[in-house]
């Protein structure tokens, strides 16, 4: 087994960053449970971020979707979170939720509406200037139901001719993260659908553009942890966002439906040396917490990723080199299940006492009061805005 020190002082420079919109109210298209004590504005989403924070220690910067998290002032929403403790990150682009865009933001065939979509995403450039943001983040919902219903190739292009205009605006620590999807709300074809779409986009963008790998947006059974492979050898992976679904985007807890596979994915990138404290792999959640309380989720959900990282960093990979250069297939295998099935849970309880935190943060949280404290305080919260 490897160092269990060597192990602790990666985790104690990991990162992971949380998103607004897992505070606020979500469900599915069916329905939406409201929770009492959630969020009725971004200054109180980053409130929650920051106390997931306070109790994991690893979770210091927070993403904004625009315009769900549009305030007058992002100077202002920044010194609120600096003075909860954390700060503000990736900036999400919102191209999906206008009558507008029932064709398509950016690969839309009418000018007018692409011009629309195209000055949304350069405003939320502007946004990044203020909050000092280094990454905008672009996921389309563009795509088309049926066979003929718009040219395949034409939307490539208007999509290609988007991405350039913004990639152009950005400043020089900013950068470009392309997110893909294999399908829906588009059902016949995504023009973002996957990696190699992503991948070739950002080729032709430049170095600043790299694609995001969401863990709930691949067809069943795609090995996600290859995916995560080719990219960091292309120096093409610019972020994650984690979650787990059984069926499809379900946006579940990461790590609750395989964590296996979340440890896959990890050695990935902990073999890369993709973890390092530079290392510029933005490491978010994407989620929504549509039936269990959302600030509990979002600290599992932290908790889960820190435990496949622990488990990553346990592969004895000296012993793993040895077993791979003598083909010792089983040996090989045996070497990740071992780390694989190390319960890391002291360690990380450990690894909390020495940072000055609870060991156990679930419990740390729920004998905090907060949780009665928002419900009392909060009347009315909003709706996260997506799923709804
Ligand atoms: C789309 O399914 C997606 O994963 C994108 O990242 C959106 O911005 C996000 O969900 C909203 O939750
Ligand atoms: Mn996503
Ligand atoms: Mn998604």
């Amino acid at each position: 087994m490897a160092d269990r020190e060597a192990a602790k002082s990666v985790l104690r420079t990991q990162k992971i960053e949380l998103p607004s919109w897992a505070f606020g109210n979500s469900g599915t298209r069916f329905k939406v449970f409201a929770q009492r004590g959630v969020p009725r504005d971004p200054f109180e989403k980053i409130a929650d971020a920051a106390r997931v924070h306070a109790h994991t220690g690893v979770a210091p910067t927070v993403a904004l979707h625009i315009p769900w998290d549009q305030v007058d002032d992002f100077q202002v929403l920044g010194r609120a979170a600096k003075d909860a403790g954390i700060t503000l990150g990736t900036v999400n682009a919102n191209v999906f939720q206008d009558d507008d865009y029932m064709l398509g933001s950016v690969t839309n065939p009418n000018p007018a509406i692409r011009r629309k979509a195209l000055d949304h995403l350069l405003a939320c450039v502007d946004v990044m200037d203020q909050t000092g943001s280094r990454d905008l983040k672009l996921w389309f919902s563009d795509g088309t139901n049926y066979p003929g219903q718009d040219n395949i190739r034409a939307r490539q292009d208007r999509l290609a001719e988007a991405l350039d205009a913004v990639y152009r605006r950005l400043g020089d620590d900013q950068r470009l993260i392309l997110e893909y999807k294999l399908f829906e709300p588009a059902f016949y074809t995504m023009d973002v659908p996957d990696w190699g779409t992503a991948f070739a986009h950002c080729l032709q963008l430049g170095d600043r553009a790299k694609v995001c790998v969401d863990t709930g947006h691949h067809a069943p059974g795609t090995n996600i942890e290859f995916i995560v492979a080719f990219l960091l050898r292309a120096g093409k992976l610019g972020a994650f966002d984690f979650n787990s679904r059984f069926y499809a985007d379900d946006d579940l807890i990461v790590g609750a439906a395989d964590p296996f596979q979340l440890f896959r994915i990890l050695f990935e990138v902990v073999t890369a040396g993709a973890l390092a404290e530079d290392s510029d792999i933005a490491f978010m959640l994407d989620q929504c917490h549509n039936i269990e309380p959302k600030i509990p989720g979002q600290i599992r959900s932290v908790t889960n990723v820190q435990e496949a990282t622990a488990k990553a960093l346990l592969v004895d990979t000296d012993a793993l080199a040895v077993a791979q250069a003598a083909g010792d297939v089983l040996g090989a295998n045996a070497v990740l299940m071992d780390a694989y099935n190390t319960d890391v849970r002291p360690l990380l309880a450990e690894l909390r006492e020495e940072q000055g935190l609870d060991p156990d943060p679930m419990g740390a949280y729920a004998r905090s009061g907060y949780a009665e404290r928002i419900v009392a305080e909060r009347v009315g919260g909003t709706q996260a805005g997506w799923g709804a």
